[in-house]
């Protein structure tokens, strides 16, 4: 296959587009480097020192024997985007140039503005390239489990079948997300969708659970080939969180009760499940949904877990009872479906104690590197995406969460 992967520097992106080359497959990277400058305005970085672009692809070069082809370049431009597919003619393109973060998105109205922006226009400015110049190819979308909120039914892969006075249809599942980055995404799908009906565009939409991992079998090779493994407020999420907590002898910090459930994978299974999905392309015009995750859990149950990893290897680990900065429901039914994606052979890695142990032992080779400064969540939901200045780039810190 050809894949272009758009995001390609990020903490999935540039793991997925290893991933590919080390299998042959002829693979590029498309970026612009934009989350770069978002951690640059927020005063945060990765855990373990990150390389240029540049510098990833030449030591992959170096490493692997294989070329990783390269585009600086944004998404949401018209040439740039024309300009990659021209030069690339990719068959398949992995989309993962968004901006990832919920709390980002909830800073203040100019965050929450730019999220949407950046996600949906973007998306919009790839659907009609992809029309115009790669109209067979295959385009796998970054979704996310978020989409559906947390709903008091079991959900679905995309589409509900419903019975309504008396005529049944296929509709697309309610979408009840919980921030303005979530929200993004819902657009995404849904300007997708009729690009598929109108134009017989393919697309897999992955509605993908929570990440969590600190490496893959390539960037393992070398320390330049590193992935983005986040820990702050911002970028971090929560079990990547929690394991760099452990590591620094801060508190977990679980919001509210820590009843609030979510779908987790590990971020070999990304790579795993992007891997299948490309493998079995979209038909023409269809919109394809599948929910990428292999487990569920409380935030609750992680934080033991993390903690029971930290403590059989000497951590001392205590959690701490954050005030919920986000509005979500502490209690509630969750129930989502992953068939498609087992159906197609995934093989789910489990949230071992032994996995935990793993991360902890990698997050505390570069333990000095943690700064407590940016650990605590300064985002709140009910005062963010307002029309306030924000305190600063880092938006408001509610008194519950300071
Ligand atoms: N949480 C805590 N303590 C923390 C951080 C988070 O209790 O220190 C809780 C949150 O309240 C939430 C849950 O953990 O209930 C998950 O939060 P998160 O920050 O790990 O994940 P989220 O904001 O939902 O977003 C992340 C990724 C996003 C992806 C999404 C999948 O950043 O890109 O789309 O996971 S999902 O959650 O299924 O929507």
């Amino acid at each position: 296959m050809r894949i272009l992967v758009i995001g390609g520097d990020g903490y999935l992106g540039w793991p997925t587009a290893m991933h590919f080359s080390a299998a042959g497959h002829e693979v590029a990277v498309f970026d612009s480097g934009v989350k770069r400058r978002w951690e640059a305005r927020l005063g945060v970085r990765a855990l373990a020192p990150i390389a240029s672009l540049h510098d990833r692809v030449a030591t992959w070069k170096a490493v692997s024997g294989r070329t990783i082809h390269m585009y600086v370049g944004d998404v949401g431009d018209r040439s740039d985007i024309a300009a990659a597919l021209r030069a690339f003619a990719p068959d398949t393109l992995i989309h993962y140039g968004e901006q990832p973060s919920a709390p980002f998105s909830m800073i203040d109205a100019d965050h929450a503005i730019e999220t949407q922006a950046n996600n949906v226009l973007g998306t919009l400015q790839l659907a009609f390239a992809m029309r115009d110049l790669t109209p067979d190819a295959h385009l796998i979308k970054l979704g996310t489990m978020g989409e559906y909120g947390t709903p008091n039914i079991d959900i679905e892969e995309g589409y509900l079948d419903i019975e309504h006075n008396g005529r049944r249809d296929r509709v697309a599942f309610p979408k009840n997300p919980g921030s303005f980055y979530h929200l993004s995404k819902v657009h995404d799908s849904n300007n997708l969708m009729l690009a598929c009906r109108l134009w017989g565009l393919r697309v897999t939409d992955l509605n993908q659970g929570v990440v969590y991992g600190t490496d893959t079998d390539e960037t393992a090779r070398a320390p330049e080939l590193a992935t983005s493994f986040h820990y702050d407020g911002w970028f971090g999420t929560v079990i990547n969180r929690f394991v760099a907590q452990a590591t620094a002898g801060v508190p977990l910090t679980v919001y509210g009760e820590g009843g609030q459930r979510r779908a987790f994978l590990n971020i070999r299974d990304t790579l795993q499940c992007v891997g299948l999905a490309a493998a079995n392309p979209a038909a023409a015009g269809e919109f394809r949904v599948f929910n990428q995750f292999t487990e569920s859990f409380s935030v609750g149950e992680i934080a033991d877990r993390v903690a029971a990893a930290g403590r059989a290897l000497g951590l001392s680990v205590s959690r701490q009872t954050v005030p919920n900065p986000r509005v979500e429901s502490a209690k509630h039914y969750y129930n989502p479906k992953n068939s498609a994606l087992l159906a197609l052979g995934l093989a789910p890695r489990r949230l071992t104690e032994d996995v935990l142990k793993d991360m902890l032992a990698w997050a505390a080779r570069y333990a000095r590197r943690i700064d407590p400064r940016v650990i605590q969540p300064t985002v709140d939901w009910r005062l963010g995406g307002g029309l306030a200045v924000a305190d600063g780039a880092r938006g408001f810190a509610s008194a519950g969460s300071r």
